[in-house]
């Protein structure tokens, strides 16, 4: 797969860089498959950081639109993604045949841990998107995003027919690494609502998702001061392929995607590295991620609630603790004196070989 690139932070330092016109574009994209070939767009570009990357969507590519909140709370499991798709099941091998390539799913879990979720296939979709941010409408779906000028996302799910999910809104108090987002859900008659660390990316690719991947570790979360993005990928040759962000009060400490910016690995219960399908859920990682001069920021990620599994155990998405030490370049000094910082994340494996 091709890397594509650290949205987030790409996101964040271009918007200060480039003083480009707000300039509005208006994508359709159909439902049915192209049979032709498709190009994806790997750099930025004046049509808008959030704008769809592959035109057309054949069968080998795939294009999302992802956004997340975990509730704050430490004591509470509550979470939910809804994923905007534009792929075939060919491209991205975890969803079963569908005539429509525009489709949504939509999981969580409730405060206790109990989970819940549902796909739902749209006639095409429309995304209007401007320098830094979109708005999309799945036809017929009853799910849309907007973004207003505040740089709030909502996702709005009107989708009364579906019997399972209907409720007014999920709202970003911001695009992307970590924002301040709140839920309000009524799923299947229950009331899911609370606060917690929103997140929004995309991700795309004109090659089949699974066709160059071992293993992924992925996640972001919030400790003490610090809001943090991590992402280790593991090709089939054995190369590894990282990408790290960190910010403080809002201000980015580290976003990079060199080999030493920042390592995942599990840890505690089934922690075999690297690991295959047969592997059990970890219960937990340890993630190093460099803040070259101010040292390191040692991270353990304990599992508390599994979101979201595949039958065949090659993706796992859950919800956990999260705690960590800053410790200064040359590492001795004393981490007892250092305060551990806590708080909440979610995360996401996959595994795919045997
Ligand atoms: C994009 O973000 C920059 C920086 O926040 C802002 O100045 C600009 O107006 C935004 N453009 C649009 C079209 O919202
Ligand atoms: C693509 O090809 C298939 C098989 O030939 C055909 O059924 C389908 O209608 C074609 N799709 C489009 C959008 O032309
Ligand atoms: C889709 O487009 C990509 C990029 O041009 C190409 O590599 C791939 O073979 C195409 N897939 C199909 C099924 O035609
Ligand atoms: C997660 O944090 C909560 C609240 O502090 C605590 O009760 C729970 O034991 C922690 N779980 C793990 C696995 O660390
Ligand atoms: C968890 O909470 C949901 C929503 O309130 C409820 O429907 C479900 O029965 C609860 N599960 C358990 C095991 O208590
Ligand atoms: C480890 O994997 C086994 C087998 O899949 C599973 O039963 C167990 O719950 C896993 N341990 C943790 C901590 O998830
Ligand atoms: C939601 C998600 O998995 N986003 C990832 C998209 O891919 C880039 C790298 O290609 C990751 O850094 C993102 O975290």
């Amino acid at each position: 797969m091709e890397m594509a690139a650290p949205l987030y932070w790409l996101i964040s330092s271009l918007w200060t860089l480039l003083a480009i016109a707000s300039q509005f574009h208006t994508y359709h994209i159909p439902s049915a498959v192209s049979n032709h070939s498709s190009t994806a767009q790997f750099t930025s570009a004046a049509s808008g950081l959030d704008a769809p990357k592959i035109h057309p969507v054949n069968s080998s590519a795939f294009d999302w639109w992802y956004f997340d909140v975990v509730a704050s709370d430490p004591n509470s499991l509550a979470s939910v993604v809804a994923i905007f798709y534009t792929t075939t099941a060919n491209a991205f091998p975890f969803f079963p045949p569908s005539d429509s390539v525009t489709f949504v799913q939509i999981t969580g879990t409730f405060e206790n841990g109990t989970t819940f979720g549902t796909i739902v296939n749209a006639d095409g979709a429309t995304v209007r998107s401007d320098d830094n941010a979109s708005s999309g409408d799945w036809h017929n779906s009853g799910f849309s995003w907007t973004h207003t000028r505040d740089s709030a996302y909502t996702i709005v799910i009107d989708a009364p027919d579906i019997g399972r999910i209907c409720g007014p809104s999920i709202g970003w108090a911001n695009a992307v690494p970590d924002a301040v987002a709140t839920v309000q859900l009524t799923v299947g008659g229950a009331d899911l609502a609370f606060e917690g660390l929103g997140y929004h990316d995309k991700n795309w690719s004109d090659q089949i998702f699974t066709a160059n991947l071992k293993s992924w570790y992925w996640g972001h979360g919030r400790l003490g001061t610090y809001s943090i993005v991590w992402f280790d990928f593991l090709a089939l040759d054995g190369a590894e392929y990282v990408s790290a962000y960190a910010s403080e009060h809002g201000k980015i400490i580290a976003a990079s995607c060199v080999p030493t910016s920042i390592q995942v690995r599990p840890t505690g219960a089934n922690s075999t590295y690297p690991p295959v399908r047969s592997t059990g859920n970890p219960s937990g990682y340890h993630i190093t991620l460099d803040l070259s001069e101010a040292g390191k920021l040692e991270m353990d990620v304990s599992v508390t609630g599994i979101a979201m599994d595949n039958v065949l155990s090659e993706y796992t998405r859950a919800v956990g603790n999260i705690t960590g030490t800053v410790v200064a370049v040359g590492g001795h000094n004393n981490r007892h004196a250092e305060a551990v910082l806590e708080g909440k994340a979610l995360f996401e494996q996959f595994k795919m070989t045997d």
